[in-house]
């Protein structure tokens, strides 16, 4: 980068740090989740000095508490693309691709994230951007108009574009402009509380599918959460309704386990909020609208294809045996369920590798260093010549998302789309492919186990 340059982790940082501020101060009872999480957090590092002392070591103490993701829905490719271009700027690639209408939900996404270990040491923020499908939407009367409401509209400021266009040509942004930048990208993500369509509009979109009516409402895509890091989830969810905010009905993703896998997410009830839609001669008519809500999550280790797939396998089951109710009426047997589906799935770390079922990164212990060649890179781990750590999951998942999103949009009968992935048009609408989340994964793990090759000559394994 060249020289008097902001490094892109840094104009990354301080956007998550500018977008926590706005939305505090949005959206109070997100301010109270913060608070809760923090609590809980504080209370669970106290009770385990080891946990503690991975985190001073892993240099992420100071920033346990702090926001992991966000989400926003956009209306179209050109939004999509430049908010491709806008993200570059703060080290943010897309990352997998997540088909939501098998889930009942309109739209397909992707998430924007920094991948270098570094990255997200500095700063994890990620934004888990859904674009919508307005193709999925049977009445094509409705249909244009919605199209046409939302190519009217300009979700970037005007400064927002030249910033981006001014790094893209000279490879980065100073710092004044790097403080520019983060303000004027805020601006999309602000809530509007005027709706730029009149109640009837508003009420067929929403007809259509609640989500609809959120994107095509309004004048730029909210940000609709943000999700700190809990070390506790299911005691921040135990505690929800003790601090006057409501929890969804369960934790989405795998059940509490020793070694966590994946992801573990969870969030209060979108609020219903005062808007004001187009009324006639000028006049603006008073109504509501339910989008924005607070959410926590947990992280374990990334899942090989292998582990993906008896993950989802279980998931399969367990939902077939008990579907959870939106209104938290079997929650309980929902839970017990799914940990009851879930024994199959082995709860031991080496168990999991052994497996091939998780992704690992192999590092030397002291003893290794000096060590000669082993036979096999088993048993240079019995001997503890070399460990291995998990290799934390740094994406999301379609079933837990659709939930979350479910949740969010109110709790009646969900609509039913047909299955209709199409990441090739997505691509194009972003401008770029996204990448695949295993090889990724897949890739850190290989390049872990080159690092010790060249200590350990394992060769002979081979032979
Ligand atoms: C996004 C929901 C997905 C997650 O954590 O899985 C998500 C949305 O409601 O727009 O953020
Ligand atoms: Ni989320």
């Amino acid at each position: 980068m060249p020289e008097g340059f902001v490094a892109a982790d840094d104009i990354r940082a301080a956007f998550s740090a500018a977008m926590s501020a706005m939305y505090r101060n949005e959206v109070p009872a997100y301010g109270t989740l913060m608070a809760l999480v923090a609590e809980v957090n504080l209370e669970t590092l106290s009770a385990d000095p080891a946990l503690r002392a991975r985190l001073v070591a892993t240099d992420s103490l100071a920033r346990i508490s702090e926001e992991r993701h966000g989400a926003i829905r956009l209306g179209t490719a050109q939004e999509l693309s430049m908010m491709r271009r806008v993200f570059a700027v703060m080290g943010m690639v897309p990352v997998g691709y997540y088909d939501l209408s098998t889930a009942g939900v309109p739209v397909h996404s992707t998430a924007f994230r920094p991948v270098e270990e570094s990255s997200l040491k500095r700063n994890p923020f990620r934004v888990f951007t859904s674009l919508l499908r307005l193709d999925l939407i049977a009445d094509e009367a409705l249909r244009k108009e919605a199209a046409t409401v939302l190519a009217a509209r300009k979700i970037f400021t005007d400064g927002a574009i030249e910033l981006v266009e001014k790094a893209e040509r000279s490879g980065g942004l100073d710092a004044p402009d790097a403080a520019r930048l983060v303000q004027e990208v805020l601006e999309t993500f602000r809530w509007h509380d005027k709706a730029i369509v009149d109640e009837a509009l508003y009420r067929r979109l929403h007809d259509a599918h609640r989500l609809v009516a959120d994107v095509v409402s309004f004048r730029g895509p909210h940000i609709n959460h943000l999700t700190p890091r809990t070390l506790d989830i299911d005691k921040v969810q135990v505690r929800m309704p003790g601090e006057g905010i409501v929890p969804k009905a369960v934790v989405e993703g795998p059940p509490t386990r020793s070694c966590p896998i994946l992801l573990r997410q969870t969030s209060f009830k979108a609020l219903e909020e005062p808007v004001s839609f187009i009324g006639g001669n000028g006049a603006w008519q008073a109504g509501s609208h339910t989008a924005r809500f607070g959410e926590i999550e947990q992280r374990g280790v990334a899942l090989t294809p292998k582990g993906r797939t008896l993950y989802d396998k279980l998931l399969g089951e367990t939902r077939a045996l008990v579907t959870p109710a939106a209104d938290g009426s079997n929650a309980s047997e929902y839970v017990s369920t799914l940990t009851s589906v879930f024994k199959a799935f082995p709860d031991d770390w080496n168990e999991i590798r052994r497996a091939g079922l998780g992704y690992f990164s192999y590092s030397l212990t002291e003893k290794g260093r000096t060590a000669g060649p082993r036979a096999d890179l088993e048993t240079a781990i019995e001997e503890r010549l070399i460990q291995f750590d998990p290799i934390v999951y740094e994406d999301f998942l379609p079933v837990s998302a659709a939930g979350i999103f479910q949740s969010n949009l109110g709790d009646e009968v969900t609509q039913a789309f047909v299955a209709s992935p199409n990441q090739i048009k997505f691509e194009r609408d972003l401008g770029a492919s996204v990448l695949d989340e295993f090889a990724h994964y897949a890739e850190i793990e290989r390049s872990s186990i080159e690092a010790y090759l060249a200590v350990i000559d394992l060769t002979t394994a081979a032979e």
